[in-house]
């Protein structure tokens, strides 16, 4: 099986400048806004001597009915299938958990969920 690793996390957490950064170029769009990757990106890396594909995702957000971000959310899924590792990125000001009041922020207990059902 391939190393594939899988980059996920909340919306404008910094996901896509890892991405550009493990890549070594600026193929995913990264900007102050959320919501801006929405399908997954693949890329190829190398360190310390092992190479690797690398998965960007779009910025996770549970329980919404919005179809982009359920769309999203499907993404994710399939990022993390079909993942060996996973990179759960969070801002550090904020931590996993968005202090914002509405469905937009992360529900980490779904996604941690997801990475249990996969004994990760
Ligand atoms: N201060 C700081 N800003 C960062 C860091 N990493 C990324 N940013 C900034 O955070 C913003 C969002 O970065 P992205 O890489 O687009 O974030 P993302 O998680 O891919 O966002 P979505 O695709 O919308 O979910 C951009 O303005 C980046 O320049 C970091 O380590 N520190
Ligand atoms: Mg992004």
């Amino acid at each position: 099986m391939s190393n594939i690793v899988a980059i996920v996390g909340r919306p404008n957490v910094g996901k896509s400048t890892l991405f550009n950064k493990l890549i070594g170029g600026r193929r995913a769009i990264v900007k102050e806004v959320s919501g801006v990757t929405r399908d997954r990106h693949y890329g190829k890396s190398e360190w310390n001597g092992k190479q690797f594909s690398v998965i960007d995702t779009g910025g996770y957000v549970s329980g919404s009915d919005d179809i982009f971000e359920g769309e999203i959310r499907r993404q994710v899924k399939i990022a993390i299938d079909e993942a060996t590792v996973i990179i759960f990125v969070v801002d550090v000001e904020t931590g996993s958990h968005c202090q914002c009041s509405a469905h937009c922020c992360l529900d980490v207990q779904a996604l941690v969920q997801s990475l249990r059902t996969r004994h990760i």
